[in-house]
């Protein structure tokens, strides 16, 4: 059986040269879903597994704008539509120089498990842009964000396809992505989520990536018999998914002591609370990508250029930044300092090996479980559009305390082995079974 699964991926890299991330993200996925799938002769004849691992479709498209100063600039625009087996198209918009077809690919692909855990009724996609924000005025990103729109609004609608923001892409973003879409449609809809409150946003939104992440991770420690209380934390990146995370870890009695960018990492052995927590969203607003400020504000603190934060000694450990920002020597780094639990708020971030070796020696949560609490939110805010009508911040919350424990249940369902949990196994197999079974259902389409 193993023979026919590495020939299965060996087919699989055969067709998609060179798409390193996106072959990292199905091995992940092929490799605790095989004995599973191979046990169920109905998926196997129907080939659901090839078909899953190609997107329904790929959108690639020009991006042309000007800047201020007047010169044309040229970016590529993409959408990967994965998976409509279980609802539309959905998921993020990426505006990173990193970004290629393989990262979209592996984050459509991650994408379509994630949101068939949420319960949910959301397919997978993804999207975004070669574009780097950093450095760039109000007016470029508006320019860019405009002409981004007029190629891809032909391509979504709140039926079709639904994106939202990522790295790169927040509320200001999703602003005139919205304005650009209703001016060429003449259409009021919920065909993105992530929108401000005033035109069509839910509450809790923003906070929803970072305090699902934690929610689950409390129900990982609580598996320990264990809490957040009085537990150390190191977070990674200072956007959005760490801003939530770290305000919801200081109610919950933790104490975050990292946050990173791509300059470097803060270590604030004091903890970052308070007024400190807003400060992120300052720096993030400078739109210059960088923590280093941090320790200047608040000489308590450290920066340590160029390095990442996984050195230092804590209970808990949250990427919350990018893909494979944790490695096998970071992996090894926490487990010597005592580290119980690692839970992915980033999609991916952890690299193979690292995944592996934590679940081994520790609890490792993946992203697809533990960050879906961001895309939940995105599903609650179609649900309230398509109402013409806004729950509460209590109400949402509720709703998201729900989803990410009907997730965890999900993964112990199905990656319990015998005293532990493989969360790893356990989301793959969760979200495998009902686009399976969807897929299955509606044919060979
Ligand atoms: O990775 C993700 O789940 C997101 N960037 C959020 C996607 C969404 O549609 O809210």
């Amino acid at each position: 059986m193993k023979t026919d699964m590495n020939s299965f991926l060996e087919e699989l890299k055969g067709r998609t040269p060179g798409e390193k991330e996106f072959h990292q993200a199905v091995e992940e996925v092929v490799e605790t879903v095989w004995d599973f799938y191979v046990a169920n002769p109905r998926y196997v004849k129907a080939k659901i597994l090839e078909r899953m691992c190609e997107p329904e479709r790929v959108v690639m498209f020009r991006v042309p704008w000007v800047n201020d100063k007047g010169e044309v600039e040229m970016n590529r625009g993409y959408r990967v539509e994965f998976n409509s087996a279980i609802g539309p198209y959905k998921g993020g918009l990426r505006f990173h120089p990193s970004v290629t077809l393989s990262i979209l690919k592996f984050l459509g692909f991650e994408q379509t498990f994630k949101n068939s855990l949420t319960t949910l009724p959301m397919g997978g996609g993804k999207g975004g842009s070669d574009f780097s924000p950093k450095g760039k005025s109000d007016n470029e990103i508006m320019s860019f964000c405009q002409s981004f729109m007029t190629e891809l609004y032909r391509h979504i609608g709140p039926n079709t396809d639904v994106p939202a923001g990522d790295i790169g892409v927040g509320g200001r973003e999703i602003g005139y992505l919205f304005g650009q879409y209703k001016r060429l449609k003449n259409e009021f809809t919920g065909v993105l989520t992530g929108k401000g409150i005033e035109y069509g946003g839910s509450l809790i939104r923003p906070e929803a990536t970072g305090y699902g992440a934690v929610y689950f991770a409390q129900h990982m420690l609580a598996e320990m018999g264990q809490t957040f209380e009085g537990k150390t934390v190191s977070i990674s990146g200072f956007g959005n998914v760490a801003w939530g995370a770290i305000s919801k870890l200081n109610e919950l009695g933790a104490k975050v002591v990292t946050i990173s960018g791509p300059d470097g990492y803060i270590y604030d052995p004091e903890g970052i609370t308070g007024d400190k927590v807003e400060y992120l969203l300052e720096l993030r607003a400078t739109n210059n990508d960088v923590v280093a400020p941090y320790a200047e504000e608040y000489p308590e603190a450290t920066f340590y250029a160029g390095k990442r934060p996984w050195v230092q000694k804590v209970d808990v450990a949250m990427p919350s930044a990018t893909q494979n920002e944790l490695d096998e020597n970071d992996a090894k780094a926490l487990i010597e300092n005592g580290c119980i639990l690692v839970a992915e708020a980033s999609n991916m971030g952890c690299t193979a090996e690292a995944a592996f070796l934590l679940t081994e020696k520790i609890a490792f949560g993946p992203g697809k479980a533990v960050n879906a609490g961001g895309v939940a939110v995105s599903g609650l805010e179609m649900s309230q559009n398509s109402m013409r009508y806004g729950w509460t911040r209590e109400e949402v919350d509720e709703r998201l305390k729900v989803i990410m424990k009907d997730i965890h249940d999900a993964c112990v369902k199905y990656g319990r082995e015998g005293d532990s949990i493989n969360y790893i196994k356990g989301a793959n197999i969760g979200g495998f079974v009902k686009v399976a079974d969807a897929m299955l259902a509606q044919g060979v389409v």
